[in-house]
């Protein structure tokens, strides 16, 4: 069973889209196993978005993503990062398809309503800058403990 990180941004949580994002993470069928919101420190920030530290937008991107509370989520689920991502979209919402959270709801790239991890590595590297293990809970069922009890109804 996959894991991965998501975060609804500053900008998200700001226009109350928590219940939105959520909504469409749980209704692919995808489970919340881990949920905090908190302020991002700049210590957090650096540690999230390292890679893009010689950009121009690099001072513009961790502004934002210290300016307020963000919400972090851990989610669960087969081959789950690659589904997250789907449903996020494109970095640049212009380009984003529509359907997808960043397609449907967002405008801008720095303010581009969630950050999800790009990799399998990339996601156990993300969810230790804000999770202790035993803040993770597991509740998805194996896909074979399903197909048992389907089968003795
Ligand atoms: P993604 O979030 O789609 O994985 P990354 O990892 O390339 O995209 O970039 C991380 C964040 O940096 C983006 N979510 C966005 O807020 C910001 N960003 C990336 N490229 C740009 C850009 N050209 N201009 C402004 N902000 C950018």
């Amino acid at each position: 069973m996959e894991r991965t990180l998501l975060l609804i941004k500053p900008d998200g949580v700001m226009r109350g889209l928590l219940g939105e994002v959520i909504s469409r993470i749980e209704r692919k069928g995808l489970k919340i196993a881990g949920l905090k919101i908190l302020k991002l420190t700049k210590d957090q920030g650096e540690s999230l978005y390292s890679i893009h530290k010689a950009k121009e937008f690099y001072p513009r991107l961790i502004r934002h993503m210290t300016s307020a509370p963000v919400a972090a989520l851990v989610i669960e689920g087969p081959d789950c990062v690659r589904a997250v991502r789907r449903i996020v979209g494109s970095t640049n919402p212009q380009e984003a398809t529509p359907g997808s959270i960043r397609g449907d709801l967002a405008l801008n790239t720095t303010e581009n309503v969630v950050h999800a991890a790009d990799s399998v590595e990339s996601a156990e590297y993300e969810i230790k800058i804000f999770f202790k293990p035993d803040e993770i809970l597991s509740y998805s069922k194996p896909a074979a403990e399903s197909r048992h009890h389907t089968s003795t109804g």
